[in-house]
């Protein structure tokens, strides 16, 4: 055979996009998974047309699933994001988007037993050492993707997914606030470095010269900005504890302003590159957090200050809001997030196999 076929299923995961597999099914080893994975995807290609990949970092992300030996897991989940344009797969970040499709996609591939009406799926994230829990609506014990939940970035209503996270502050940073500081100067730009669950810098769109409600297109037309935004990214990144960034993924670098729409800040947010329709989903809680850290950037942006107890914080974004809710306290100036949680919804798209040339991957 010059292809070699491996079982694969396509799910919207929130505002994102990918192909999820089984851990068994792909290469162990590292380099020609990777390989495997961005002929799968078609990259590197600006168009990734030769392959399943959406020509965007949003739609060409990659969850890897298997059963969990946790005794408080019921799967571990392995977020990868193929670069379209070069050929680069990173661990480096977790997707909450992708994670909205885990559960479904464990029950549909008989990973765990549902139950009625909701089967509450306990997922490890291995990319942030962390877990999380989805409320998989799964009446008489199948799988539902039809019902009411409205997210904004999708079209029409789903069924709800709601997910709670249970630590995920300082996942990839070690602390919740990278740097010890509530705010930093940064190639002269004033930044709030946070990590509630996605490394973050924020700042004020003001401060590079925009108004912070232009439409994405915009923003990434603007070479100034963008080598501004990359240049503070690039400087932010050993402050945060990651390291040469260059090649990676993170930290995402969000515009703050001024709410429009009666929701809490406005954001227009870099992932890293291209500029966000929506928002992620830890980029949403992290952002959530720091309006909530006393002395910080998005504090001033949203007049937050020193908000304690449970509290829903409308994000707005280009197409509209992202709802975290959260229970907060504060211990002095520093934050505690002893619960942070949002809805989210998915659905399975295709399932079968997808194929990848013999001469990257034989199968075995
Ligand atoms: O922040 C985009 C997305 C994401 C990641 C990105 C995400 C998250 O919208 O948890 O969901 O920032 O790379 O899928």
């Amino acid at each position: 055979m010059s292809q070699t076929p491996i079982r694969c299923s396509v799910l919207r995961g929130g505002t994102s996009k990918a192909l999820y597999f089984h851990a068994g099914d792909l290469p162990s080893e590292r380099a020609t998974r990777d390989a495997v994975l961005l002929a799968a995807m078609g990259s590197p290609d600006p168009r990734e047309i030769d392959g399943m990949g959406g020509a965007h970092p949003l739609t060409s992300k990659v969850a890897v699933v298997k059963a969990s030996e946790r005794p408080d897991a019921d799967v571990d989940y392995l977020f990868l994001q193929v670069w379209p344009d070069r050929p680069e797969v990173s661990d480096t970040q977790n997707c909450g988007n992708i994670l909205a499709g885990v559960g479904p996609f464990a029950l549909e591939e008989g990973l765990l037993r549902a139950t009625d009406p909701v089967t509450p799926v306990r997922i490890w994230m291995e990319n942030t050492q962390s877990a999380a829990v989805a409320h998989v609506p799964t009446p008489g014990g199948e799988v539902t993707y039809e019902g009411d939940a409205r997210i904004d970035g999708v079209p029409g209503t789903h069924a709800p997914i709601p997910i709670d996270f249970l630590d995920v502050a300082g996942s990839s940073c070690g602390a919740l606030l990278p740097t010890k500081s509530p705010v930093d100067e940064i190639e002269g730009v004033r930044v709030t470095c946070i990590d509630n669950g996605m490394p973050v810098v924020c700042m004020k769109a003001a401060d590079l010269g925009l108004s912070g409600y232009e439409p994405p297109a915009e923003i990434e037309a603007n070479d100034a900005v963008r080598a501004k935004v990359e240049a503070v990214r690039l400087a932010a990144g050993p402050l945060m504890h990651l390291g040469d960034v260059t090649d990676k993924t993170v930290p995402k670098m969000s515009l703050l302003a001024p709410a429009e729409h009666g929701g809490v800040v406005t954001t227009r947010t870099f992932i890293p590159h291209r500029v966000h329709e929506a928002i992620g989903v830890f980029g949403a809680v992290s952002v959530a957090t720091a309006c909530l850290v006393p002395g910080s950037v998005a504090a001033e942006v949203a007049g937050l200050e020193r908000t304690t107890g449970s509290m829903d914080l409308d994000i707005e974004h280009p197409t509209g809001f992202f709802t975290v809710s959260m229970d907060v306290r504060l211990e002095g100036d520093d934050v505690v997030v002893e619960r942070a949680a949002l809805l989210r919804t998915a659905r399975l798209l295709m399932r079968g196999e997808v194929l990848v040339p013999a001469s990257v991957w034989g199968g075995s």
